[in-house]
């Protein structure tokens, strides 16, 4: 049965094989724009996650402090009951919130965002997409007017240049990487541009690696834009007739000198101007970001930063000149889209009166019942009020927040408050779920029918190719049922949801998506059963025609203040006249939160392997994956590692001030005063007494304007362990 990869953002389509109503194994579509037939590890191997024997079959409820099975009437009836009370008191939507996925389907999304958004009416909806791409939403959202993925896939095929700023795509996206090396291994291979603090496989291909101190992008990126400038090597008449604020951002960037830069990114001045030389000269660059970037310091400045450099090179929508602001998560493009995170659905502007009531108008619903009223509040938002005690239901769908969000210590402090009323739906009785209140057994990828949208914009049908397990339901389902318990109505009184099915949904959303930038009229089941389609149909690359989405009545957001995160108003917005002009953003170097001290003398980062996919529910369950990268460990460069007495594969402590892990030491290429800790490992099966998940060390911070936690810089002191 045709399908994508689940377990990254490139939107690989497979087959999946079914014998005896099981998943047997999967293959590559050979006829597919985005993989040609190509599979991750990840994808060949994770699908046996869905026979796991420990899926979850029954809903559960906490009775007497431990959770006990029981049937869906029960578990449903109580989340209903409690939003039900909350709700019939004062300021009661303000008590519940929804925090979500970047691994549901569009579908999903879609019925979640209506539900809280018009049935509900809650501002407090958020993705743990808040932790993967919402910077590339806010970046693409400031430059150019909405969100929305400006290149394509086929760029790899076509430019002369690649930049990798912030992102392992070996590891992460392996199928991507692979149509890079084609290019690196065929004729007129295209220079490559590493930045990253780890001796990474890009880096080991890449022409010249920045190996960059983490959290100090944004001086760099200025230093490489003050030398193009320099040099002569932006577009002058693309910069004035489709941008603006260029005099200001040379200005900004005219103090970050190759010798000031180095200074503070520890590199040296002759690499710095080595990569401004290699981004100045390509006649077609290929940049993609990502976490790197995303989850480290001034995240969103940096970001635009790149977009910066694309404008003034006029590199934007051109056949091998583009930026991929990269997903992470298989869906996350859907849920930013839908309007399942803080985003109204379609990319709309929740300061935009006409915005509103177009959605007003087509839920048939109150304007003011949409809240709209202020910006929508984050994740890290969202988990403050559940701290505080202001939020008290809180329902989790598809993600494992008590191992992915910074600074673990306090979230099991607050997912176990019995105040907090928390649900939990999952396929496994995960960390988060051990916690919850009621746990909901979902059916997952395979076992359901939707759509989801890679990083290139291309969506794909994913069908149902055997049954879920037990009494697991598809998460459609269960939003579905919820929709009717509590009984939502229009402003007629009719039913707010009346869907059945996802392919009722999906016709509902192409309507709610008509004439956005994300436009899926053109896309419809049947079409998809012939292979992937990119919105909007026939767009293959966005603002080709240099007119972005700036224009005051269409833009997804009036703009924020770069340092700040200050949101501007509406009056200010349309004073610049953009007029479908890009904006260049641009401002100084700040240095981290947390740098390194006297007690925690050490640079932490955090990320990925090329075998485990997150809190590895799925991917520790797969035995070759699992075996592949059986524990954690701490990347050190030899220098330090010798310095601490630490030899390879020693046990090694790494403290920050919030906790502690104890893990096996690597010595790798990694920058020296600089560790690394894959951030896969909770403790569903950690041995005891060795505490291992790298987000025990994690800061609360985030970047004031995407208000992406950072993962990538913290202050740690690590010592050799007995
Ligand atoms: N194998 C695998 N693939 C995945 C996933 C997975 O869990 N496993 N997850 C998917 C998801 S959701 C995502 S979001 C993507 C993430 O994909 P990537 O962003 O490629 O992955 P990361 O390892 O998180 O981070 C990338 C790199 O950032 C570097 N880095 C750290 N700090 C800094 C800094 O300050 N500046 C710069 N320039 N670089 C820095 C790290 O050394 C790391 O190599 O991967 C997707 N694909
Ligand atoms: N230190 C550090 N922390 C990080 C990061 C980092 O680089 N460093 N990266 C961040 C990023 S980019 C991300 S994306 C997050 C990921 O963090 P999480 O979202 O917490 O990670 P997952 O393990 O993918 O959790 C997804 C959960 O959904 C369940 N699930 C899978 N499919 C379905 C389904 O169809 N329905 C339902 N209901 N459940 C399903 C899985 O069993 C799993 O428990 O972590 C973030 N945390
Ligand atoms: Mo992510």
């Amino acid at each position: 049965m045709p399908s994508a990869s689940i377990l990254h953002s490139n939107g690989d389509a497979m087959d999946i094989a079914v014998k005896g109503g099981r998943i047997v194994g999967v293959r590559g579509r050979a006829a597919d724009r985005v993989n040609r037939g190509r599979l991750d590890p990840k994808d060949l191997y994770g699908w046996q996650a869905n026979n796991s024997p420990d899926r979850l079959t029954r809903p559960m409820v906490r009775e007497g402090g431990r959770l006990v099975e029981t049937d869906w009437e029960t578990a449903m009836g109580r989340v209903a009951e409690r939003s039900r009370q909350l709700l019939d008191g004062p300021g009661g939507w303000g008590k519940i919130g929804f925090y979500t996925s970047g691994q549901l389907f569009l579908e999903e999304y879609y019925a979640l965002g209506v539900i809280g958004k018009a049935g509900i009416g809650t501002p407090h909806m958020d993705g743990n997409t808040r932790l993967c791409t919402a910077t590339a939403a806010a970046a693409l959202k400031l430059s150019f007017g909405a969100d929305g993925q400006p290149g394509s896939y086929t760029d790899v095929d076509l430019c002369d240049a690649i930049a990798l700023w912030g992102h392992n795509v070996a590891e992460t996206q392996t199928v991507l990487w692979m149509r890079m090396l084609d290019r690196r291994r065929g004729p007129n291979p295209p220079r490559m541009l590493a930045v990253d603090p780890r001796e990474t496989p890009v880096a080991r291909e890449a022409d010249l690696h920045l190996a960059v101190r983490p959290g100090t992008n944004v001086a760099l990126v200025n230093g490489l834009i003050r030398q193009i400038v320099h040099h002569g090597w932006h577009d002058r008449a693309y910069v004035d007739e489709h941008t603006i604020g260029f005099d200001e951002l040379v200005r900004t960037v005219d103090p970050y000198t190759p010798a000031h830069v180095a200074g503070i990114c520890g590199v040296s001045p002759a690499d710095v101007e080595r990569a401004a030389e290699l981004l100045g000269t390509s006649e077609r660059l290929l940049s993609t970001v990502l976490q790197g970037f995303y989850q480290s310091n001034q995240a969103t400045a940096a970001a635009c930063g790149v977009n910066n450099l694309h404008l003034i090179r006029g590199m934007i929508g051109k056949p091998g000149g583009g930026v991929l602001q990269m997903n992470g998560q298989p869906t996350a493009e859907n849920t930013r889209e839908a309007g399942a995170d803080g985003d109204l659905p379609g990319f709309r502007n929740w300061g935009n009166p006409e915005h509103i009531r177009e959605l007003a108008d087509l839920w048939n619903v109150d304007e003011m019942t949409i809240p709209h009223w202020a910006p929508p509040t984050h994740a890290m938002q969202i988990w403050r009020y559940a701290e505080q005690g202001s939020l008290q239901l809180l329902w989790i769908s598809a993600t494992n927040p008590a191992v992915s969000l910074p600074d673990l210590a306090r979230i099991r402090r607050i997912l176990a408050k019995p105040e907090l009323f928390v649900v939990v739906q999952d396929l496994f009785l995960t960390e988060t779920a051990q916690l919850a209140d009621v746990v909901l057994p979902a059916a997952t990828w395979g076992e359901k029918l939707g759509t989801f949208t890679n990083a290139d914009r291309t969506v794909h049908l994913s069908e149902k190719a055997v049954d879920p397990p037990g009494e697991a339901r598809a998460d459609l389902d269960i939003f579905l049922d919820y929709a009717r318990r509590m009984d939502f109505r229009d402003r007629d009184g009719n039913p707010l949801i009346p869907w059945t099915g996802p392919e009722e949904v999906f016709e509902a959303w192409r309507e709610c998506s008509k004439g956005r930038p994300c436009d899926y009229t053109g896309i419809t089941y049947e079409a998809l059963r012939e292979g992937g389609i990119q919105w909007p149909v026939g767009k293959e690359r966005l603002y080709a025609d240099g007119v972005f989405h700036t224009d005051p009545a269409y833009c997804e957001t009036y703009g924020q203040d770069l340092s700040t995160g200050a949101e501007f108003e509406a009056e200010a917005y349309r004073a610049k006249q953009p007029g479908g002009r890009a904006f260049l953003h641009a401002v100084g170097y700040q240095p981290s939160p947390e740098t390194p001290s006297d007690d925690y003398p050490m640079r932490l980062t955090t990320g990925r392997t090329v075998y485990h996919f997150h809190t590895r529910t799925k991917t520790a369950r797969a035995p070759e994956l699992n075996a592949a990268a059986p524990a954690p460990w701490v990347e050190l460069h030899p220098a330090d590692a010798a310095r601490l007495g630490v030899t390879e594969g020693a046990p090694v402590a790494v403290r920050s001030p919030r906790g502690e892990v104890i893990v096996e030491a690597r010595l790798t290429g990694v920058r020296e005063g600089t560790v690394f800790v894959p951030f896969h490992y909770g403790y569903f099966d950690a041995p005891p007494g060795r505490p291992r998940a790298a987000n025990e060390l994690t800061l609360t911070a985030w970047d004031p304007v995407s208000k992406q936690p950072l993962f990538k810089v913290a202050a740690v002191r690590v010592e050799p362990r007995s």
